[in-house]
């Protein structure tokens, strides 16, 4: 292997920051560094946490870091900051929040920006998984803000998907009927410290009533993350679900998925850089014959593509 991932999987910290910023920027040489790291992934688990802006999500993360930590797991949290620049300070905050982690050598913490991302997931999100998958990170934790394709982009990274939902902001259940709802595993109700918790947690039990019969049903947790209240049963939950995953093969099919999803992105990725030398020597002529009307685009298109 070559040093940089040797010294990552083997627990240097700098060594996989250093990874996860070069699968971010696509940086030359990423691609067989994954190569290498790749035999040794497969063994984390995924959770994705989504949610609107201020629900909560960095709070129970953090909550959650100490409640698998206190079961031994190591912990891994790739949080996507949104793309808004008016939530820059959220960075920070994030940092701040998870601070007490910090000193702990099993809990891995690190933001992505969600910049050159087609959906709301930064790109470098899947490499960043597997780079933690490899350096032993029994758990990885995503942390992304949900604006509709990022949640969906979520559960093609994540095992279990966990959406976090707060009283008072009265398009949840909104935004559920959008989509959210076919892509939660799990529905966390935070902030149950405020009120209309139990009114929110009737009305998504009504709307899940919609998924009665099918294997997995989505459990609904309150929590307050602030305390920590409900977070060891959420804890619980979200392991119910990976047994779940286990046991039935929908975490084996989600995983297929996932894997298609990749190994197409790959070949589109690799395609389109080979695009560009299709044209050869000859963009020129063959963009005045198409100006001239001599050709149309359909006929040079097919004829340079056959040529590839
Ligand atoms: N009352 C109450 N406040 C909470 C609870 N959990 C989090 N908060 C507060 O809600 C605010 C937002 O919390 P964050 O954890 O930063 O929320 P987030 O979802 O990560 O926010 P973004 O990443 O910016 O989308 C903070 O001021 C928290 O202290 C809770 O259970 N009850
Ligand atoms: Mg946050």
């Amino acid at each position: 292997m070559s040093t940089l991932a040797e010294r990552a999987t083997a627990g240097d910290v700098r060594a996989m920051a250093r990874l996860i910023s070069m699968a971010e920027d696509r940086a030359d040489g990423i691609d067989s560094l994954m190569k290498e790291l790749y035999p040794r992934t497969g063994r984390a688990w995924t959770i994705g946490v989504t949610g609107s802006p201020g629900a909560g999500k960095s709070t129970l993360t953090d909550k959650l870091i100490g409640h698998f930590r206190s079961k031994g797991s190591t912990v891994g949290v790739l949080a996507v900051d949104p793309s808004s620049p008016y939530t820059g300070g959220a960075i920070l905050a994030d940092r701040l929040r998870m601070q007490r982690h910090t000193d702990d050598d099993g809990v891995f913490m690190r933001s992505l920006g969600a910049r050159g991302s087609l959906g709301g997931l930064s790109r470098g999100t899947r490499e960043g998984v597997l780079i933690l998958d490899a350096c032993g990170y029994d758990i990885v934790i995503i942390e992304t803000v949900g604006v509709g394709q990022s949640e969906i982009d979520v559960m093609r990274v994540a095992d279990t998907v966990c959406v976090v939902l707060v009283p008072g902001l009265g398009d949840d259940i909104q935004a559920m009927k959008a989509g959210i709802m076919e892509i939660a595993d799990l529905f966390v109700v935070n902030k149950a410290d405020r009120p209309g918790a139990d009114r929110l947690v009737h009305e998504v039990r009504g709307v899940l009533e919609f998924l009665r019969g099918r294997d997995w049903v989505p459990t609904i947790s309150q929590t307050v993350a602030e305390t920590g209240d409900g977070v060891a049963e959420l804890g619980e939950r979200l392991l119910s679900h990976r047994e779940y995953s286990g046991k039935s093969g929908a975490g084996r099919e989600r995983e297929l998925a996932r894997l298609k999803t990749k190994i197409e992105e790959i070949m589109l990725e690799r395609l389109s850089s080979q695009v560009e030398t299709l044209w050869t020597d000859r963009r020129e002529e063959l963009l005045e014959a198409v100006h001239e009307r001599r050709l149309d685009p359909y006929t040079v298109a097919e004829e340079l593509l056959s040529r590839a």
